[in-house]
């Protein structure tokens, strides 16, 4: 047999052979986690530049990890955002709603009334501060964990679950996965599945914003996992050669699904540093921190606006739950990670620091708690009356090859008779317009 070349050839000399490093989680389903590798610097240290600065001076803090809560839960130094108290009690809050709601829809999945959620928790402040940040007329384009920026801008809870179950008042009509939203009127783009497809997307629309003289920025959101496809650094280079009003995160969970930070390349940089490299301003932020967050985003929002460049931000995090429903973390990782992580939980830091300032108590925070919790109830309970998963209370089946060309297609014809061919042969009993599937 000839020769297919894929034998290695000898060595040469002394030349060590050639290896790869394959990177490895630091622990896995069992072991005792230890987190003291993670540099936590102390709150209040990290200098803020202005907001107009060359790029090249954020470098030092794309490195670092802004922080403002101190461990007494106080305010400390120049990225302390002096929100007012009324403001940070709503933020509290609407972290809150967003967990309050995670939960109950996470269970409507287990009992079976939707095919799909997932969760941000651990995480509701890289989305909700971050909103707070924006103006609400800014364009926000979302990953499929940043369901507190549309909580935070007040859309409505019905409309959510509605989606959820891709019910008769689905306004996507159920063509989206559960959980992929789309609110124009909210200056929330469509979640898409594809990654990392909303850092040009974003960049995309903030350069239009700025070719029509517009005033509006752009955000976008991707997982430190997406980060590693092509759309991630296509988006820079565009970002930065055409200065572009835009604000871009990462949110660094440390895991995508079941592969950690590493297969993104964590072990060699922070995913801050990469602006280095393109000449863009970066921020390394706790993400556990509301307040830094926040600080963070409206410093990159107020760069943006004046003309002075994009920002990328790296929400230092942690999933503190599975990737999805569909998801068991604790086949690949180990469960002490969540109680270890160094940054605690956001939520429960920015209410012991309205407790700290005399704001706020934890039997408000009990009382809050349950009733956003009736909130999110009443809400799920009103949707069900539209219908869950397989109850037939969907859209029409024929509405699916609806609205996307003006006049249907021969193929999609085609493709319409068959499905419909095929329920009937399935489900006998079934009528397309009284739908009882
Ligand atoms: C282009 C593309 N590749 C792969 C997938 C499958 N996928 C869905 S979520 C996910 C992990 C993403 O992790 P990360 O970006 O860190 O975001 P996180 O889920 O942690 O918020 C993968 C690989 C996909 N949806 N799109
Ligand atoms: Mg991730």
């Amino acid at each position: 047999m000839a020769d297919s070349g894929s034998k290695s050839a000898p060595p040469r000399g002394n030349l060590p052979p050639l290896q790869l490093h394959v990177p490895e989680p630091r622990f896995r389903p069992g072991d005792t986690v230890d987190y003291s590798h993670i540099d936590i610097p102390p709150a209040g240290a990290q200098p803020r530049p202005d907001e107009t600065c060359p790029a090249s001076e954020t470098k030092p803090l794309c490195v670092d990890l802004i922080r403002v809560l101190d461990e007494d839960h106080r305010a400390v130094g120049p990225w302390d955002p002096k929100l007012d108290a009324e403001t940070l009690r709503r933020m509290l809050r609407t972290m809150a709603l967003t967990r309050a709601f995670d939960d109950r829809l996470y269970r409507s999945q287990r009992q079976g009334k939707t095919s799909f959620y997932m969760k941000c928790t651990g995480e509701e402040a890289t989305s909700v501060a971050s909103a707070y940040a924006l103006d609400r007329q800014d364009m926000v384009f979302p990953s499929y964990r940043q369901q507190g920026v549309l909580i935070a801008r007040d859309y409505p809870l019905l409309e959510m679950v509605n989606q959820i179950y891709s019910n008769r008042a689905d306004k996507l009509k159920g063509r989206q996965l559960p959980i992929m939203y789309s609110a124009r009127d909210y200056g929330f783009f469509t979640i898409s599945g594809n990654l990392a497809t909303q850092f040009p997307q974003a960049v995309g629309w903030a350069m239009a914003s700025a070719i029509k003289g517009d005033t509006r920025i752009a955000t976008a959101f991707i997982g430190e996992g997406s980060s590693a496809e092509g759309d991630f650094h296509a988006a820079m280079t565009f970002a930065t050669v055409y200065n572009a009003p835009v604000v871009l995160n990462v949110v660094n969970n440390q895991w995508a699904i079941s592969s950690f930070s590493g297969f993104a390349g964590a072990e060699r940089a922070t995913f801050a540093a990469r602006a280095e490299g393109y000449g863009i301003a970066g921020l390394r932020v706790d993400g556990n921190d509301a307040l830094a967050v926040y600080a963070a985003t409206r410093w990159a929002a107020d760069r943006a606006r004046a003309n002075a460049g994009p920002t990328l931000i790296e929400h230092f995090t942690y999933r503190a739950e599975g990737h999805s429903t569909s998801d068991d973390p604790s086949a690949y990782r180990s469960v002490q990670e969540r109680q270890e992580w160094p940054l605690g939980d956001p939520i429960a830091r920015l209410m012991h620091h309205l407790i700290a300032l005399g704001e706020w108590s934890e039997d408000q925070q009990t009382a809050m708690d349950r009733e956003l919790a009736e909130q999110v109830k009443a809400a799920t309970k009103e949707a069900e009356k539209n219908g869950i998963l397989g109850h037939g209370l969907h859209h029409p089946f024929h509405t699916m090859f609806e609205d996307v060309f003006e006049e249907l297609p021969w193929h999609l014809e085609e493709q319409a008779e068959q499905a419909i061919r095929e329920r009937r042969t399935k489900w006998p009993e079934w009528k397309e317009d009284g739908e009882t599937r």
